[in-house]
């Protein structure tokens, strides 16, 4: 039954798939956006950032291949029951070598390899570093919860999840909603540093495809652009201990002016203390 109810659910989704994307299209520019996992989520999250777009269309291509592949072998194995099956060949053939078809299953499969592996190594190079980013976040994990620091603005601040009352107060997300979201302006180039105060944890925002690891003693280095004004959700991805599943993330995207306006608040509220200096070299480099 409860299999059931999914397919249906599934089913009605998929159905309602071209008035949902009618609705995000009509969206009107600047509107406020939300990206988080929603029930029976088919595909990835909508990518707000250019890297996120590369990633989505890297996935589709993996897709076609992955398909073409599938059903290129699917078909031989029929093929190949039919065409040879016991009943039809009474002596079986003692062929062991074929140079051509050898020679074709090898090669074939490593230019597929190579067509893949290009694009690949594209992405991994370019998500890899910040090149000439406009601002810089250092984000570091502890059980169960998130730092992040803006050296630049000498800002620093906790970002723990709303639970009970303090999230009926706002109304907010479930597991997802957090006291102090990490916010960023829009279109700006960001290098993010990540490292961890204890165990290993991972900053993971799957709309920005950002997954990075917080090794403790190292600093890891990535970016994210939101090209989008909005709300964007996600998690701590590397079990981390017993709270691991109640470090959500919650980043929002703002323009250039609630930026500004939000600084302005946040250096009275979040001001760097001498004490608390910052926790990971300003460069990998
Ligand atoms: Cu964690």
């Amino acid at each position: 039954m409860r299999l059931f109810n999914r397919a249906i659910s599934s089913l009605a989704y998929i159905a309602a798939l071209p008035f949902l994307l009618i609705a995000g299209l009509a969206l009107p520019a600047g509107a406020q956006e939300t990206r988080q996992p929603e029930p029976y989520q088919l595909g990835l999250q909508d990518p707000v950032s250019p890297v996120g777009v590369r990633i989505g269309e890297f996935h589709d291509f993996l897709l076609w291949v992955i398909f073409a592949t599938g059903i290129f072998v699917f078909l031989l194995l029929v093929y190949v029951c039919i065409r040879y099956r016991a009943s039809a060949n009474p002596n079986p053939s003692r062929t062991s070598h074929n140079t051509l078809i050898e020679i074709l299953w090898t090669a074939v499969p490593v230019i597929i390899l190579v067509v893949i592996a290009v694009p690949s190594f594209k992405n991994l190079y370019y998500l890899d570093r910040a090149v000439d980013p406009d601002m810089t976040i250092t984000v570091t994990g502890n059980q169960w919860y998130w730092n992040y620091q803006y050296p630049d603005e000498e800002i620093a601040f906790d970002s723990y999840m709303l639970e009970g009352e303090d999230l009926a107060k706002v109304n907010g997300i479930r597991m997802l909603d957090v006291d102090n979201p990490l916010v960023v302006p829009t279109g700006k180039k960001i290098q993010v540093l990540v490292t961890s105060n204890d165990v290993f944890h991972s900053f993971f925002v799957p709309s920005a495809v950002v997954q990075v690891y917080a090794v403790g003693g190292r600093t890891n280095e990535t970016w994210m652009q939101f090209d989008k004004e909005g709300t964007f959700y996600g998690q701590c991805n590397q079990i981390c201990g017993p709270r691991h599943a109640y470090m959500p993330i919650v980043v929002k995207a703002v323009s250039e002016e609630a930026y500004k306006e939000w600084l302005d608040e946040a250096k009275e509220r979040f001001a760097m203390s001498d004490d608390a200096p910052v926790r990971v070299a300003l460069s990998t480099n």
